[in-house]
C-alpha cells in the first residue's frame, strides 16, 4: 500500500513537474507569438450572425431602397484604409442627380493609431477611433426635408451616443438597438440604427461619432437618405393640402411637370395616381 502510495506520489510529482515545464514552455512561447504578431489578433471581432439591418420598403420607412427617387444609399463591410478614401464595397445608389462628391467613411482621428485589420475592420487598439460619414445630398433646398438612416456595426467597444452628431450639430431623432452579442469579455457586437431629420436638402452631409474607449472595431456602415417636401400635397404653395389642391392635381394629371412642382410630390415629373396618393394622405394638412 505505502509502495503503491509512494509510487503513486512519484508519479503525481513528476506529472505536476512535466505540466509545469510544458505550462512554462507553452507561456513562453505564446509571449513570443504575442509579441510577433499582428495586433489583428486582439481584435475583439464579430461573431457569425444574420444581419439585423433595415433596409427601406415603404412600409418601415416611405421609401424603397435602390428605387424611389431622391433616395440614396451607400453600405460599407470591408474598409481598405483607415483614414480612407473608403468606396462603399457592398452597394450603393443614388436616386436622382447629386453634386457633391463620392461617399465616403473614414477615420477622422489621425492620432487613434486605428488600421485595417485582417477582418477588413477600422480599428484600433491604443486610441479613439472617430469615425466620419460622408455622403450625398441633392442641393434641393429648403422646400424639402431629409431623413437620413445610419445603421452601423461595432465590435469591442461601442459609440459614445453623444457623440453622435450630423454636419457636428443635429442629433438622432431615434436611436434603436437592433442586435447585441456578448463577446465573452471582449465587449459587445452591437448593430445600432440612428435617424436623423434635416431641414432643407443639403449638396453633402457628414455624419461623425466617437469610441467611448479604445479598441472600438468599425465592421459595418450603411446610410440611407431620403427627401421630400416640406409639405407634400400642397400643389398651389397655399400651405394647407385642401380642394384647392385637389382640383389643381385632377386638372394636371397625365401631365408632366418639372420635379416636385405643381403636383408632382413624388419628384418623378409624372402628375398620376402616386401623387393623388400622397395628397389624399396629407389631405387637410397645414404647413
Ligand atoms: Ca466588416
Ligand atoms: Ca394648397
Ligand atoms: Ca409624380
Amino acid at each position: 500500500m505505502i509502495r503503491i502510495g509512494t509510487v503513486g506520489t512519484v508519479g503525481t510529482v513528476g506529472t505536476v513537474a512535466a505540466s509545469l515545464v510544458a505550462a512554462l514552455f507553452a507561456h513562453a512561447q505564446s509571449t513570443l507569438v504575442q509579441e510577433d504578431t499582428s495586433p489583428r489578433l486582439v481584435e475583439p471581432h464579430s461573431v457569425e450572425r444574420g444581419l439585423t439591418f433595415v433596409a427601406p420598403d415603404g412600409v418601415t420607412f416611405p421609401w424603397t431602397r435602390g428605387v424611389t427617387t431622391n433616395t440614396t444609399y451607400a453600405e460599407w463591410d470591408l474598409f481598405t484604409a483607415a483614414a480612407g478614401p473608403n468606396a462603399p464595397d457592398v452597394g450603393s445608389f443614388i436616386g436622382g442627380v447629386i453634386p457633391g462628391p463620392a461617399p465616403n467613411v473614414f477615420d477622422a482621428n489621425p492620432a487613434s493609431g486605428s488600421f485595417i485589420s485582417g477582418f477588413g475592420n477600422i480599428f484600433s487598439f491604443t486610441g479613439i477611433v472617430m469615425p466620419q460619414v460622408d455622403f450625398d445630398g441633392f442641393d434641393m433646398g429648403p422646400a424639402f426635408h431629409t431623413t437620413v438612416l445610419l445603421q452601423l456595426r461595432t465590435a469591442g467597444n461601442e459609440v459614445l451616443p453623444a457623440t453622435m452628431l450630423l454636419d457636428g450639430a443635429i442629433a438622432p431623432a431615434e436611436t434603436m438597438e437592433l442586435d447585441r452579442v456578448d463577446l465573452g469579455g471582449n465587449g459587445f457586437q452591437v448593430d445600432t440604427l440612428y435617424r436623423f431629420e434635416v431641414a432643407g436638402n443639403a449638396a453633402a452631409y457628414s455624419i461623425a461619432f466617437s469610441a467611448n474607449d479604445i479598441a472600438l472595431s468599425l465592421d459595418r456602415v450603411i446610410v440611407d437618405t431620403f427627401t421630400a417636401l416640406n409639405c407634400p400635397g400642397d400643389g398651389d404653395g397655399s400651405g394647407a393640402v385642401d380642394l384647392d389642391d385637389l382640383q389643381l392635381l385632377l386638372f394636371q394629371f397625365g401631365t408632366t411637370v418639372p420635379a416636385f412642382t405643381d403636383s408632382d410630390f413624388n419628384g418623378d415629373g409624372a402628375v398620376n395616381l402616386d401623387d393623388l396618393q400622397i395628397l389624399l394622405f396629407n389631405f387637410g394638412t397645414l404647413c
